[in-house]
């Protein structure tokens, strides 16, 4: 408290009476911060003095959340803060409502890198994550007349107290000009070697968040960059008097850590998005190699000190780079470099979808990269000969394989190039890892079959559990103990209190008060009014077509149709909220499409006096991290309805599991080894296989023969096209229609009844409470598994063969 007021004083210059919230959050903050400094520095020196092996997890996007709260719990001040602060006339929960998010990331690649920080910290593994400290982060999402706009992302507008900035580190980073050959030395000993005299430089600042461990005395450390323009580059300008020019300057290069790019499962192939990629690569290969290996460190022994872990193609080029700076800097062979490099680099691929998979064209790298440009083209000649060496001159495989792709025009293949480096490549699921080895990357794995391996995701239990869901959280823990939070398998010793009658009845009135919290919050931040009486049928992520929002969408006007025409009877259906959360791609334009109908729908069936007191639609703006955190573990029903063989894994399922809800689902990503953990009668499976997926597609799939043979779905399609949701006019919704029923490249209508079906079995299970909070509770215990401490023992044993430290 003391601490408290000293910060409210002395740092924020203020005084208890005076004090905004703002202020309070602030100087909160700072206490925690300065609670945790001694740790920080503690694991950094412990680090540094036994140099261990180690993880870099190098990621464009890490999606954190709010950090008070984390930071709170790591430290186990929640409960003192909380009193302290009450006897100072002050709510901690409003104070920390102040907190904006740090939206540094899309989905569930970032929000899955934030996960893996906090596990690693935990179990006190040497790990840092590198990633780009963007001023403005993913985008505010508004709905005007039900369609998205999107703003500006101010989250550092009120100063943020978790960084800590370090100019005096800065990095210097080149980018274009040209490369020459040169004799280095004399006589016999004289080389060939290759100069790289760049066009223009950039700084990279560094600043340092904590990632604190879970009451286990670690801090890791996550170091974002940013980029500021060189002194020598203002200066010769500003030697020339044009000060405008100077100042231009400045902003050129500070774009480049300005803005996310707001791209998920698309890659955008921006230059300023490369130039994103190796800025924050390169920044963080020096730093690593400069400031925590010791001075003199032979790099000869690099892969003994660290993995570099790359999430996603986004950091590939650190790949060309470290090769660059063991060939050109450090003047060793090449044969030998790239033995190094390739020791120290792994892969994460987090998609299926081959137009996700990142490719820049050979044009825009070279003038940009000219050196690892040239880099590439080694790496790719040498790694060519070998496939024609084991396995004879096969044209066809040489030109799948290669890491230049020759069409549309001349590119490089950023997956194959990580695919050829890596030691390791994972999916993120088994059905995930199982179709990059057997399609996506099949020649490669022919070729290097051991290189390939799976790691299942995972999600911190910490902050999707015992922050988000303080109810369920006591009473697991009146129940086993608590320590489920740092061994999650644990839950399964709730197994047999799924058959204790007061446990479910406790278990329900838990799940009530976090519906409660939920219509409180919707009603507040929204202006949305749900009924928590209602079932809560929860359908949360990206909007992507292969997610499949308009299946869900059909769904729910079938529900609408049925119950007009009395088909349905309004008082023998079981009421529910269909909550949407969702945002589209700016330049994603059918995604914007189907977000508007969404809305529109809402707008037609929430406003029918009748029908809304058992079908209404809630879609609140700009879903991010903190509303995941009150609605996941408010929801009954969890949607994860992407078409078979698309979804890498998917993490918002296995948060839903954990916090009691029951999935509707389809055999795609991680939901299948739900399924299997959980059992086939406490899920609601439904749709085609992956293998039935693509045999379909195979025939030629005709999404009109769906709606012919199917009224049910003609009728649904027929309201949207008729204009039902858009007051009369055909035109607004036609191109999602049409698309439908044209093309359909992810099979909405194959999948149509198989799912209504499913949604008749959730509805007469729902009708007998206690057998769903029956399958709720084993849904707790049986997901133990998606702990992402899991995912960090396995990457652990896997992959990276780092040590583990202290921690739990
Ligand atoms: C996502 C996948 O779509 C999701 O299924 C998975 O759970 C998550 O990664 C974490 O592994 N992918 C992305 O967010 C993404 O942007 C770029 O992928 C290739």
């Amino acid at each position: 408290m003391r601490e408290y007021l000293r910060e409210l004083n002395f740092t924020q210059g203020t005084v208890l009476q005076r004090a905004s919230t703002n202020d309070e959050y602030l100087a909160l903050a700072r206490t925690v911060r300065h609670y945790l400094m001694s740790r920080w520095m503690e694991t950094t020196t412990e680090y540094y003095r036994t140099q261990p092996k180690g993880v870099a997890y190098l990621s464009a996007e890490f999606l954190l959340g709010r950090q008070l709260g984390n930071a709170l719990l790591a430290a186990d001040l929640t409960d003192i803060a909380t009193e302290a602060l009450a006897s100072l006339g002050i709510d901690i929960a409003e104070l920390a409502e102040a907190e904006v998010e740090p939206g540094l990331g899309n989905g569930g690649l970032g929000r899955l890198a934030a996960c893996f920080i906090d596990s690693l910290a935990t179990m006190g593994v040497p790990a840092i994550g590198y990633g780009i400290r963007y001023e403005y982060g993913i985008f505010r999402q508004n709905f005007v007349d039900g369609r998205q706009v999107e703003e500006p992302d101010h989250w550092l507008d009120n100063g943020s107290p978790w960084e800590f900035a370090h100019p005096e580190h800065e990095v210097t980073v080149s980018f274009g000009g040209s490369t020459e050959r040169y004799t280095d030395g004399e006589g016999d000993d004289a080389v060939e070697r290759t100069r790289w005299t760049p066009g223009w430089q950039v700084l990279g600042v560094p600043y340092n968040y904590m990632v604190p461990g879970y009451r286990n005395q670690q801090v890791n450390t996550l170091r974002l960059w940013s980029a500021r323009a060189t002194h020598a580059f203002d200066l010769k300008i500003f030697n020339y008097g044009d000060y405008a020019e100077a100042v231009r300057a400045q902003t050129f290069a500070e774009n480049i850590s300005k803005v996310l790019y707001p791209e998920d499962s698309t890659p955008q192939g921006k230059e300023l998005r490369l130039q994103q990629q190796y800025f924050f690569v390169a920044c963080s290969l020096r730093d690593f190699i400069d400031r925590l290996l010791p001075g003199g460190f032979d790099l000869r022994r690099l892969p003994e000190r660290i993995c570099f872990q790359l999430n996603d193609t986004h950091p590939v080029i650190a790949i060309p780079e470290l090769q660059r700076i063991l060939v050109d800097e450090e003047g060793l062979d090449w044969d030998e470099a790239w033995d190094i490099t390739r020791r120290c680099f792994a892969y994460t691929c987090h998609t299926l979808l081959p137009e996700a998979l990142e490719v820049w064209p050979v044009e825009l790298l070279g003038r940009l990269l000219p050196r690892h440009l040239e880099i590439i083209y080694r790496i790719n000649d040498d790694f060519l000969a070998e496939v024609r060496e084991s396995r004879g001159d096969d044209e066809l495989l040489v030109r799948r394989m290669s890491i230049i792709a020759e069409h549309p025009q001349r590119a490089v293949r950023m997956a194959h190039l990580a695919t050829v480096a890596a030691t390791k490549v994972n999916g993120v699921a088994e059905l995930h890892s199982q179709l990059l080895r057997d399609k996506v990357l099949a020649d490669f794995a022919t070729l290097w079959p051991e290189k390939f391996t799976n790691v299942t995701n995972g999600v911190t239990p910490r902050r999707f559990v015992r922050l988000a869901n303080p109810g369920l959280s006591g009473l697991i823990t009146e129940a086993i103990g608590d320590g489920w939070v740092t061994d999650l398998d644990r839950l399964r010793e709730l197994e047999p209190l799924a058959d204790d009658p007061e446990f479910r009845r406790r278990f329900r009135e838990v799940k009530s008060a976090n519906k409660d919290r939920l219509v409180e919050l919707l009603a507040r931040r929204d202006g949305i009014d749900i009924d928590p009486g209602t079932m809560l049928d929860v359908m949360v992520k990206r909007l992507h077509e292969y997610k499949r929002q308009t299946l869900k969408l059909l769904h729910v006007i079938t529900l609408y149709d049925r119950l007009r025409s009395g088909e349905l009877d309004l008082a023998d259906t079981v009421p529910r909220t269909v909550v949407f959360g969702a945002k589209a791609a700016p330049g994603y334009v059918m995604a914007k499409e189907i977000i508007a109908l969404i809305n529109h729908v809402g707008a037609v069936i929430n406003a029918d006096p009748e029908i809304s007191r058992v079908l209404r639609i809630a879609f609140p703006a700009n879903y991010d991290v903190t509303v995941a955190e009150t609605l996941i573990p408010a929801a009954d029903l969890s949607e994860q309805i992407s078409l078979a063989g698309k979804e890498a894994s998917g993490t918002g399922n296995m948060k839903f599991a954990l916090n009691g809800a029951l999935t509707v689902g389809t055999d795609d990503g991680a939901n299948v080894e739900i399924r299997q953990l959980v059992g086939d009668d406490h899920f609601f499976l439904f749709g085609l296989t992956e293998p039935e997926a693509a045999a379909v597609a195979e025939g030629g799939y005709r999404p009109s023969a769906y709606y012919e043979e199917n009224a049910s779905l003609r009728r649904a399609l027929d309201l949207v096209a008729r204009g039902e949701f858009s007051g009369g006019d055909r035109s607004t919704f036609e191109p999602v229609v049409s698309n439908l029923l044209g093309e359909d490249r992810f099979m909405v209508l194959a999948d149509y009844q198989s799912y209504l079906d499913a949604q008749e079995r959730v509805e007469a299970a729902y009708r007998d409470p206690d057998a769903w909070s029956r399958s709720a509770v084993l849904n707790v215990a049986r997901t133990g598994f998606f702990s992402s401490d899991r995912s960090m023992r396995d990457y652990l044993d896997r992959i990276w063969h780092a040590e583990r430290l202290g921690g739990a």
